[in-house]
């Protein structure tokens, strides 16, 4: 079997204890992390997605599931964010109030921390309050947001509200992502940019500090 099948194989068994094993294996085969990410550990991840909405998994399965792919993170994103370029500029990220999913926004970090960004992560359930205190005490670019239900997007307006009212909006770009996000919705709430997976999120944001620079 393929070996990225492999790994997304393993996310659906949820084989926790095999993973890390089974990462180790595919990177000594010269199998990129990125691509190891992309092709096995978020379609695996997907799949179990699909099986939780179709009641086919429950909660028990969706954390075993999160806690397999973290497993195989560890040992991924230390390569992602080594991979060493110039400075480029300051990130604060979050998940936005309410929200408690960090895997994506983990993968987004590295990606970011590997081609030249500096990145304040805030972690998960980050109020618009906590955000903008930290926009407001620190010398950051842009702010990016992370939110996986869409139950919780709305707190991606309501922090652009909040930047607004304290006379922050100029301060920083503010970049969204995360699986229900679209284009569409960034603009809607008034986002200077959107990322789709975390190689858009690295390019949009050099692209928001190429537009910033004199
Ligand atoms: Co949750 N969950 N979950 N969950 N979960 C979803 C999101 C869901 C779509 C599953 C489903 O029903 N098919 C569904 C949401 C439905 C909706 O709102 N429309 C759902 C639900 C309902 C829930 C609960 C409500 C379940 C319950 O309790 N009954 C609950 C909510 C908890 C809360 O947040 N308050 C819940 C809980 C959980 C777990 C804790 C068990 C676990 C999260 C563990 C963790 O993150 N620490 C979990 C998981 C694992 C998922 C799925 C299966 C996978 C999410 C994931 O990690 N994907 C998910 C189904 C799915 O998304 N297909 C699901 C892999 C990750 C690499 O992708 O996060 O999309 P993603 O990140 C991508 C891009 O989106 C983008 O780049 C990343 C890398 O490519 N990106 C950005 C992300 N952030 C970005 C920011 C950017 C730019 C790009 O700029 C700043």
């Amino acid at each position: 079997m393929d070996r990225t099948k492999q790994i997304s194989e393993a996310i659906v068994q949820l084989k926790w204890d095999e993973i890390a094993a089974l990462t180790n294996e595919t990177l000594e085969a010269g199998i990129p992390a990125l691509e190891i990410i992309d092709r096995g550990l978020v379609l695996g991840m997907s799949a179990v997605g699909i099986k939780f909405r179709d009641g086919e998994v429950f909660l028990p399965e969706l954390l075993l599931s999160a806690k397999t792919m973290k497993t195989a993170l560890e040992i991924l994103l230390p390569i992602l964010s080594q991979q060493g370029t110039g400075f480029i500029g300051r990130v604060i990220i979050g998940t936005v109030s309410g929200d408690l999913h960090d895997i994506g926004k983990k993968i987004v970090t590295s990606m970011l921390q590997g081609n030249g960004f500096e990145v304040m992560d805030l972690g998960v359930d980050v109020d618009p309050e906590r955000f903008m205190e930290a926009v407001r005490d620190n010398d950051v670019q842009i702010l990016g947001l992370s939110a996986l239900l869409t139950s919780t997007m709305p707190m991606m307006e309501a922090t652009i509200k909040a930047l607004e009212k304290a006379g922050l909006r100029q301060k920083v770009k503010v970049m969204v992502g995360g699986a229900s996000v679209t284009q569409a919705y960034a603009d809607q709430i008034g986002a200077d940019g959107y990322g789709a997976d975390a190689v858009a999120a690295v390019e949009k944001a050099r692209a928001l500090i190429s537009a910033q620079s004199p």
